[in-house]
């Protein structure tokens, strides 16, 4: 960084912060906090002086916030998620704080774009994908909607691996996320907790009270970010905790004499929070993971209790008034045992008392459908870890168990479905039936998923209890998903609709509507999807090597590797047009340019075969004259939330292709409607609702419902006849399994090529013929430009119920029962 040429010219009426105060906070950032005069620093000591001027400015809303909470005696909403997939925060923090432009000014006077210092923030990958991405968009809505929340999880220190791509392969290499320094979280040390582990426990015969003597005991730190709405004046915190050894405890009370045992105890316990799970589909149960579980459960509920002891005169019983827990799936639902073991064991308060608060606290959402993702922990282990919860399991259960007997008398089948423990095999813990007796309320995250939901996995539940249950359709926030990624598109929204309060009511993109016939405006709505589109093509260029043609048209799957997700249906429809032009090669084919993104759990064989089947076919193609660049094909590596940035504004086709039945909801579905692109996607999850609100003839529909997918599988599916009576389809699994992507070599691809003709559990065989079908006419649809460009602006003007705000509302209304609470800036 430069010296400042300090020669501010705007004032900036909106917030009052005037660029010449701004440019002072910078130097004094850049020398108080960072040690340095600007001449000598680097990017990145540039990029935290600003965001250290940017924090700064939002302490202030943060505190205001918070003591306009306490004197209104207000419900929070405490959001318990292991993952919280945030992006980078500095463009996001600008934008609601309104201070995009006068920021830009004032780094411009020492010679520095804004847009290099947004990029050398490196994203906190605090998550997997979609589960974590949603309770970050949830946090943001929170925020704007003035609704007072906190976000309780885990400050991991490795989050989701990075992803290159080396021969084609996925190599996973850590995420160091904190090396340079994370100028937007404060380190709270007097917000410590102690989380105690395995040991035994002891019952006192004369008052039946219960002490857990723990095996060994960490501590839990509080970091705090907080949480900007979007042009408002309140705030949220998101709170995470990071694994502490405790000072010389164990050497006092525990491993006397046992100095090299103490350490490696002191050294285990700061593993608690050192690495993410990198799969997101259940594992089977591992110490660890139940171990951080557990770890952020428990410094979240001591946190809360503290919160409400010091506001309440140290008293308990309107907790459930005061909090609002919401499970993000069972990852932490462990905090029914643990929030009945605080008030009773911590606490004294009587059984029913404890059980009527846990309840009315507590409400749980549900985001899988996979019987086998259920999460689930072999007995023995469990009690190892946390035997005291597992006496509260057993006697919830026991009088649960009396109701169900009671309501459907000997029905011992149901008896055994329900029970929270699991009897047959290994005997186990099941946490999706603890997370429904121990909540008020229940949720999926779609309509299909919740019909499916109180159908199958959680049928005996809905029969016990259908007033529990309900759907919330998920939604993404316009504010970072739109505005922050697509600030081109955003702009003519907000010249067409005439102001932008359609970022905060979204429904408002109906407008959009009135311009469809307008051809001026069809063409400035190509030529912003041509601009986006060329500065990727750019961007690939230069990162990927690869030179991609951006007239051509843009398909796009990005998402983690998954099976059921069905990448390879799309890498099966890359294969057939290949073919098609080597059977012709003047034939006229549309130009594509196919893009895939997205990471593969580390130990799932399969999925990184995906991945080198991807990048083997991408060389092939890539480089066939007889293709002559008509067919491209690139896989951007690392996919994450900062490069989600740019490929969905980028993206013509939008590729939402799972087996009906089996993705939850989806989220990316939806950044990609808002961003222009049209779908091609199964009656799966949301993608129903997306194409009810877009209209049917604005969607590429294909592939079996999944109805027709269950009685297909009843009835036993034979893969191998596809093969037999589809001569392109055949044409396109011989071509992989002769080696024609992998140099001859045909045993790389052997356990791909032997899944889908033996067993193909995803049923790709069977939609192939109809994916294919709809995929030639998405092609002639895409010959008519000016009807594509009416049906994407259909689209974003149709797609305003998949805000976050809409969701978080719903929530709000039926689940939480909360209101928004205006923050008056303190005195
Ligand atoms: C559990 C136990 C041990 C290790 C890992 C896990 C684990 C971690 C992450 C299990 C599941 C996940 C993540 C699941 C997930 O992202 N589900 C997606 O949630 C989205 C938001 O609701 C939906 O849109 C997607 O359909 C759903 O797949």
């Amino acid at each position: 960084m430069k010296q400042s040429k300090n020669q501010p010219t705007i004032e900036d009426d909106r917030t009052g912060e005037s660029v010449s105060t701004l440019v002072r906070a910078i130097a004094d950032n850049m020398f108080y906090v960072q040690g340095k005069f600007s001449g000598a620093a680097t990017k990145n000591d540039d990029y935290l002086a600003v965001a250290y001027t940017v924090r700064d400015r939002l302490l202030r809303r943060w505190i205001d916030a918070v003591e306009s909470y306490i004197k209104n005696d207000v419900r929070v909403v405490c959001y318990l998620s292991a993952e919280f997939l945030m992006g980078p925060h500095l463009h996001n923090n600008l934008l609601n704080l309104d201070l995009l432009e006068p920021m830009r000014e004032a780094v411009a006077t020492y010679d520095v774009k804004l847009e290099e210092l947004i990029e050398q923030e490196e994203e906190p990958g605090l998550g997997n994908g979609g589960l974590g991405r949603l309770a970050a968009c949830y946090i943001d809505s929170l925020a704007t909607l003035q609704i007072p929340a906190i976000g309780y999880g885990i400050r991991y220190e490795y989050g989701i691996f990075g992803q290159e791509i080396e021969d084609g392969w996925q190599v996973e290499v850590t995420d160091k996320w904190l090396r340079l320094g994370n100028p937007w979280e404060l380190h709270r040390p007097e917000r410590t907790y102690q989380v105690k582990y395995g040991g035994y426990t002891e019952t006192n015969p004369d008052d039946h009270s219960v002490r857990w003597m723990p095996g060994s005991v960490v501590m839990g730190v509080a970091y705090d970010t907080p949480i900007l709405g979007y042009k408002v004046k309140s705030a949220n915190l998101l709170r995470l905790w990071s694994a502490q050894a405790p000072e010389s405890f164990d050497f006092q009370d525990f491993n006397v004499g046992d100095y090299m045992g103490a350490v490696q105890q002191k050294m285990d316990s700061e593993n608690i929070t050192k690495v993410l799970y990198p799969n997101d589909e259940h594992e089977q149960g591992k110490r660890l993971r139940l171990q951080q579980q557990y770890f952020f459960v428990s410094c979240s509920l001591q946190d809360m209790i503290f919160i409400q002891m010091e506001t309440a005169n140290g008293s308990l019983d309107h907790f459930h008034q005061r909090f609002a827990g919401q499970l993000n799936d069972t990852h932490p639902s462990i905090a029914i045992a643990e929030l009945m073991r605080l008030l009773m064991d911590e606490h004294g308060m009587a059984w029913d008392q404890a059980w009527n608060i846990t309840r009315q606290t507590f409400s749980y959402t549900n985001h899988t459908l996979l019987p086998e993702a259920l999460e689930s922990w072999s007995l023995p282990l469990f009690e190892s870890v946390l035997p005291r919860h597992l006496e509260i399991i057993y006697e919830i259960n026991r009088i649960f168990l009396d109701k169900v007997q009671a309501r459907f008398p000997g029905d011992d089948g149901r008896i055994a479905r329900m029970s929270l423990i699991g009897e047959a095999g290994e005997k186990s813990v099941r946490m999706a039936n603890l997370a429904c007796v121990g909540s008020h309320a229940v949720n999926g995250v779609a309509e299909l998923h919740t019909q499916l939901l109180t159908s199958t996995v959680l049928r005996d539940f809905y029969e016990m209890s259908p007033e529990k249950f309900s759907n919330k359709t998920n939604g993404v926030t316009p504010r970072r998903w739109m505005v922050l990624s697509n600030p081109k598109l955003s702009a003519l929204i907000t010249e067409k609709i005439g102001d932008d309060s359609w970022i905060t009511d979204l429904n408002q993109l109906r407008k959009l509507e009135n311009f469809v016939d307008d051809a001026k405006f069809i063409a400035r709505w190509r030529q912003v999807k041509l601009d986006n589109k060329q500065e990727q093509a750019a961007y690939a260029l230069e990162h990927g090597g690869v030179e991609v043609n951006p007239e051509s048209l843009f398909d796009v799957q990005v998402k983690r590797l998954h099976e059921y997700k069905r990448q390879l249906l799309n890498v099966l429809h890359i294969i057939t047009l290949y073919n098609r032009i080597k059977e012709s090669p003047g034939i006229d084919i549309v130009p594509r340019t196919f893009v895939f993104g997205g990471k593969a759990a580390p130990s799932y064989f399969m999925a990184k075969l995906i991945i080198k089947l991807i990048t083997s076919v991408a060389d092939v193609v890539n480089n066939d004259p007889d293709v002559n660049g008509r067919l491209k094909v690139v896989f951007i590596p690392n996919f994450n939330v900062k490069l989600g940035h740019r490929v969905y504004p980028m993206a013509d086709l939008s590729e939402q292709i799972s087996t009906a039945g089996l993705e939850a909801s989806g989220t990316g579905n939806m950044k990609f409607s808002m961003n222009g692109a049209l779908t091609i996607g199964t009656l799966d999850g949301a993608n129903v609702e997306i194409r009810e609100e877009v209209g049917e003839e604005n969607f590429f529909l294909f592939g079996m419902t999944a109805r027709q997918v269950a009685d297909l599988k009843t009835q036993g599916y034979n893969p191998k006849g596809f093969y037999d009576d589809n001569e392109a389809l055949r044409l396109v699994l011989d071509r992989i399994r002769d080696g024609h992507f992998s140099n001859g070599d045909c045993n790389l691809f052997m356990p791909l090529v032997d899944e889908l003709l033996n067993h193909d559990q995803y049923l790709l065989l069977a939609d192939y013929q109809s994916y294919i079908d709809v995929q030639d006419r998405v092609s002639e649809t895409w010959r008519d430009q000016d009807q594509w460009t009416r049906m994407s602006i259909l689209n974003v003007a149709r797609i305003g119920k998949f805000s976050s705000d809409r969701a978080i509302e719903e929530y709000c209304r039926d689940i939480w029962k909360v209101k928004p609470v205006t923050v008056e800036p303190a005195t």
